[in-house]
């Protein structure tokens, strides 16, 4: 079916409101109690954002006055959105200003890092063919250097992408930055996928959409040169073959969702997990120091699925990172027909749950989604495949590790369907992939509770009903603090196929703040290694008797999070009760480590290498 012809079906189905089938009233959500966040979409932001298309998310500080600012990619029936932040979490649109409008051109997500390092993040943008028709396509990667302020201190973006050898890179959907040789420049991952034939256009196989490594050679007058190193790193990805018998000599590399740059194995140097669209399967690829990667944990990881987003954080606290990676979760029906690859999680190397990767500070990591146990809240999943605990969860898209209260222990917030909500009021996709977004808290014992609707984290239509069906379709997502309080936020995307514009297709939630943990915030400034530090990791040990003994909180300096997102390069520990570090150190990338003691908390550090 033509992603064209289900739309049709949808809308026309959307006068049907007699179709909708009944529902037993669920018990209503306390959304608006005091420990749920604020919604200030409307308040904050001047004027509101309105998107379209798949719209990402970058929260960086582009102008260094060390808040974060906030742009939004967007379809080309709407420029992109750029909003600049007063420090107390009001935002003031910038677009124009600042050259990043893009108004004629379908753009997809933003790569941060500062490429030339001269000390201001740089924009790397991917875009896609015109959603809805129209001029010809501007589908390759923009690069937008950040000239730093003028004579007037308006700080704008120059497109300089002629002179970066990246022109020529088409299709570009989510993508890592990172120094994958510790020379300190900066090197891009992208993951491609040509939104064109999104799945539903296919039936049993897709486009071949290599992903491509572009390693820095250096700037040249403040404007780095990128050379395509994908086959001699070897990190196109895997290839699948076509799922029907007359396709099955159809070879082909699955499009990405998503990509992630982290340390896996802890040996210093950045490792890459590709995502891939269904069939596909995940890529972990291994850095072997020499420009070269290997495949790891095949076994594991390389299931047919619809994987789509990714995050890390420590969650057990046992001082290495762990990972949790979307799928279309434990309520997937599979409603096409036999071959259609929208079913490969069916197949016998196939799986639909998500992912819960625990880390066992080597590299090797262990799924242990089925072995989570949630304490059910509001609106429980279904569960129609009848598995156990966090594996019994619906669909996810964007998702983000982030610690809600500052305790110490890492939160999980997922968003993302791909039912049309309140669109398709019943049709083939509304309640087979359905999600509603949750929020689950960590209990710090190995197990989470859900608290999305306490925390207000619902995404879904307000005015209807909570059930399946009323969510809306959840895509960028990314938590970090916005108004400067210590505690993160979140801002988040929604959108669901190629030009439909969304009233909430951007909502921005501040932290109710009312909890009492300690926090600390620590940005870098490397010297030898890239500017501000990507790729570090970062390791804070506290004693102090009023935090109840000796901890350990870990992270990576990182802007790529899951799809279509990125963030400043910082990390945000929670620390719960510990009033002091008392050692915090930084394993730069170009290998020297930094250690400072007897650190105070609730402040932004920023060590310098
Ligand atoms: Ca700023
Ligand atoms: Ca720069
Ligand atoms: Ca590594
Ligand atoms: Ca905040």
């Amino acid at each position: 079916m033509s992603v064209r012809f289900a739309l049709t079906v949808a809308l026309a189905a959307a006068v049907c409101g007699a179709c909708q089938p009944q529902q037993p009233q669920q018990q209503e959500p306390d959304t608006n109690g005091e420990y749920a966040m604020i919604d200030v979409t409307r308040t904050a932001f001047s004027p509101a954002p309105l998107v379209a298309g798949w719209p990402g998310l970058a929260l960086f500080d582009y102008d260094n006055d060390a808040d974060i600012d906030v742009f939004i990619t967007n379809a080309q029936s709407a420029p992109n959105m750029f909003y600049a932040n007063d420090g107390q979490g009001n935002f003031e649109f910038k677009g124009r200003g600042a050259g990043l409008t893009f108004d004629d051109d379908s753009c997809v997500s933003a790569a941060v890092g500062d490429f030339d390092n001269d000390g201001w993040l740089d924009l790397i943008i991917s875009r896609q063919a015109p959603f809805s028709g129209g001029p010809a396509p501007n589908d390759t990667l923009v690069y937008m250097k950040n000239m730093g302020p003028d004579e007037a201190g308006v700080v704008r973006f120059e497109d300089v992408t002629e002179r970066t050898g990246l022109g020529g890179v088409t299709f570009g959907s989510s993508m890592g930055v990172g120094d994958i040789d510790n020379d300190g420049l900066l090197d891009l991952y992208v993951g491609r996928y040509e939104f064109e034939d999104l799945a539903f256009d296919m039936e049993s196989y897709l486009p071949d959409t290599p992903n491509v490594l572009l390693r820095n050679l250096g700037a040249t007058d403040g404007v780095p040169l990128f050379e395509d190193i994908t086959d001699f790193a070897g990190v196109a990805g895997t290839t699948v073959a076509g799922l029907a018998p007359d396709t099955a000599d159809i070879i082909y590399h699955p499009p990405t969702w998503a990509v992630y740059l982290s340390d896996v194995n802890n040996d210093g140097l950045l490792d890459i997990f590709s995502l891939q669209e269904i069939p596909g399967g995940v890529d972990l690829f291994i850095n072997n120091g020499d420009l070269t990667f290997s495949l790891a944990q095949e076994e594991l990881l390389n299931k047919h699925g619809g994987w789509m987003g990714v995050t890390a954080a420590d969650i057990d606290r046992d001082g290495d990172l762990d990972y949790f990676l979307t799928n279309v979760g434990a309520d997937a029906k599979g409603p096409m027909a036999q071959y259609h690859i929208a079913n490969a999680w069916k197949l016998p190397n196939g799986t639909p749950f998500h992912r819960l990767l625990a880390n066992d500070g080597a590299g090797h990591l262990t799924d242990i989604a089925h072995d989570t146990p949630v304490t059910p809240g509001v609106l429980p999943p279904t569960n129609i495949l009848r598995v156990n605990g966090l594996a019994g969860y619906e669909f996810g898209f964007g998702c983000a590790f982030f610690d809600m209260q500052n305790d110490g222990w890492p939160d999980l917030y997922w968003i993302g369907e791909i039912a049309l909500s309140g669109i398709i009021p019943d049709g083939p996709f509304r309640r087979d992939f359905h999600g509603v977004g949750r929020f689950l808290a960590n209990d710090g014992d190995g197990g989470f509770t859900d608290r999305t609707a306490e925390r207000g984290l619902f995404n879904w239509e307000s005015d209807k009903p909570l059930e399946f069906g009323y969510s809306h379709p959840g895509r960028a997502l990314a938590a970090i603090d916005l108004n400067g309080d210590g505690f993160a936020d979140i801002c988040r995307t929604n959108a669901f196929f190629r030009s439909l514009e969304l009233e909430q297709g951007f909502s921005c939630l501040f932290n109710p703040a009312i909890e009492s943990g300690h926090y600390l915030i620590v940005r870098l400034r490397g010297t030898a290694s890239n500017r501000f530090g990507i790729g570090a990791r970062v390791e804070a040990f506290a004693s102090d008797p009023a935090g109840g003994g000796d901890d350990i909180f870990v992270g990576e300096v990182l802007t790529t999070t899951s799809a279509f997102t990125a963030v400043h390069p910082q990390v945000h520990f929670g620390l719960g009760q510990h009033l002091r570090i008392d050692r915090l150190t930084v394993r730069w990338p170009a290998g020297g480590t930094s250690e400072l003691t007897d650190i105070p908390v609730d402040q932004i550090l920023t060590v310098i290498e």
